[in-house]
């Protein structure tokens, strides 16, 4: 180990490093906050202004970081909050946890790391250490950051210290959380792994040291991946039992009182959230670069985003029943956000939902009392309250997202038909009014 590399690890184990974390979102803030909490002092670098300035008067913009925590961290000089510049060459390590989106053609969007990576590399001195926590193709922080932070003239391993670090945070878990989630490194030599390790040991009860940067991106893509894939299972698994007129929830309920080999997912209108949707399509990219067809993956995504139009069916289904056509009737469609009790809309399955349905030419009113009315997507559609009056004005009401605040009961009760597509109704017994995924 030069003196470069003890000198650093020496400040990172001494708590004497000041880390700077590019990326003040779900992510990025609730990192910072862990680092600060141990002692760390903190600087999170984001391109928005509102941003900057909301950290630096300890206002938190994040549900999981509560402003009094943050204020009061940002008071005691722990946290500040600044736009990218020289403190990027200030400071001993440097996390980057920005998006990584998918293109409209369903491709990697990496131009946020790139430029993140350019803001590293315009202030990159001797003694720093790079984490990439973004999600993203295996050799991505090989092929792009290395390359571009080696063009400084420095070595890695030598001069700086380069490893990446998956993000793992469930926005709004109760249970799990940045430090008490383990958090797998990888680095691009065992000593940049050795840099990442005990810089992170500060703000996480567990580090996982795995072999390489490929391998610590291949571990994300493969927890994502084997949602997306089992979700698609049972999702096709519906479209099955609806056929053999079995009740699909009845029997991956009755699955999952086996106690080893098996867990439960549930079927869905479709695949929503900035993870689960996107992460997969990060690995069947790479895969095609290299000339290979990574099937389970775009079989998964076929299932999955078939599942809005399955849906629909189930509603001209119902419709037909009372001699109606879906065009010209009124459907209500409870909840917008991508899963239940909460308010994120990314990629929500019911954005499909109400666009087929109003495609057909039916007249789509929504319901989401998690989504505010001044949300961009909430302009989707014509918003109602749920009310029982708005339930009996519409010809078929579809549950799409199954909040804590539904009551099945009244759902049931107001409305004149249900298409259920999460089970809300599952406690309600309303032979020929309820048609179930
Ligand atoms: N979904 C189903 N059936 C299921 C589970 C989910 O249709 O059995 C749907 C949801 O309704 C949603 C989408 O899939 O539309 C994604 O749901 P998710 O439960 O996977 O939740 P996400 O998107 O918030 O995923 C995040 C991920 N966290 C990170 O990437 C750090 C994922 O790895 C977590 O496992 C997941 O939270 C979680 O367990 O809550």
């Amino acid at each position: 180990m030069n003196d470069t590399a003890k000198k650093l690890l020496e400040r990172i184990k001494a708590k004497e490093a000041r880390v700077a974390i590019l990326g003040m979102g779900y992510v990025g803030l609730p990192l910072a906050v862990e680092f600060a909490k141990a002692g760390i002092r903190s600087v999170g670098i984001d391109v928005s202004e509102d941003r900057v300035a909301r950290i630096n008067r300890g206002e938190s913009y994040i549900g999981d970081v509560k402003t009094e925590e943050l204020s009061a961290l940002v008071k005691q000089g722990m946290i500040e909050a600044a736009l990218p510049g020289p403190v990027l060459g200030e400071v001993d390590a440097i996390s980057i946890c920005v998006p990584t989106p998918l293109r409209k053609s369903k491709d990697p969007d990496i131009s946020y790391i790139v430029a993140a990576t350019e803001n590293v590399a315009a202030h990159l001195r001797p003694g720093q250490l790079i984490v990439l926590e973004s999600t993203t193709y295996p050799g991505t922080t090989d092929e792009v950051i290395l390359t571009r932070l080696e063009s400084e003239g420095m070595k890695v391993g030598e001069d700086f210290f380069l490893a990446f670090s998956p993000e793992r945070v469930d926005p709004g878990n109760p249970k799990f959380n940045t430090h008490n989630t383990p958090k797998v490194v990888g680095g691009v030599t065992p000593l940049c792994a050795q840099m990442a390790e005990a810089l992170y040991a500060h703000a996480v009860e567990t580090v996982v040291r795995v072999s390489s940067t490929q391998a610590a991106e291949m571990v994300k893509l493969l927890e994502n991946t084997f949602r997306s894939v089992n979700i698609g299972l049972v999702n096709e698994l519906a479209i099955i039992c609806h056929k053999l007129g079995v009740n699909v929830w009845e029997v991956i309920g009755a699955a999952a009182t086996k106690p080893f080999g098996f867990m439960p997912f549930w079927p869905g209108p479709g695949l929503g959230g900035h993870c689960i949707p996107i992460d997969p399509h990060y690995l069947s990219w790479k895969l095609k670069t290299l000339n290979y067809h990574a099937r389970f993956i775009e079989l998964a995504d076929e299932i999955n985003s078939s599942m809005p139009e399955y849906v629909v069916e189930q509603v001209a289904a119902v419709l037909n029943e009372d001699r109606k056509s879906v065009n010209g009737s009124k459907i209500l469609v409870m909840g917008l956000a991508y899963k239940k009790n909460v308010s994120d809309c990314r990629e929500s399955p019911a954005i499909d939902v109400i666009g087929v349905l109003q495609k057909l030419g039916a007249d789509v009113v929504y319901c989401d009392p998690f989504v505010e009315s001044d949300d961009p997507i909430a302009d989707l559609a014509p918003r109602v309250a749920g009310s029982p009056a708005d339930l009996a004005a519409a010809d078929c009401t579809v549950i799409v997202t199954d909040h804590r605040n539904f009551d099945p009961k009244v759902i049931v009760e107001h409305s004149r038909r249900v298409v259920d597509a999460r089970n809300l109704t599952k406690d309600i017994d309303a032979p020929g009014k309820i048609r179930r995924l």
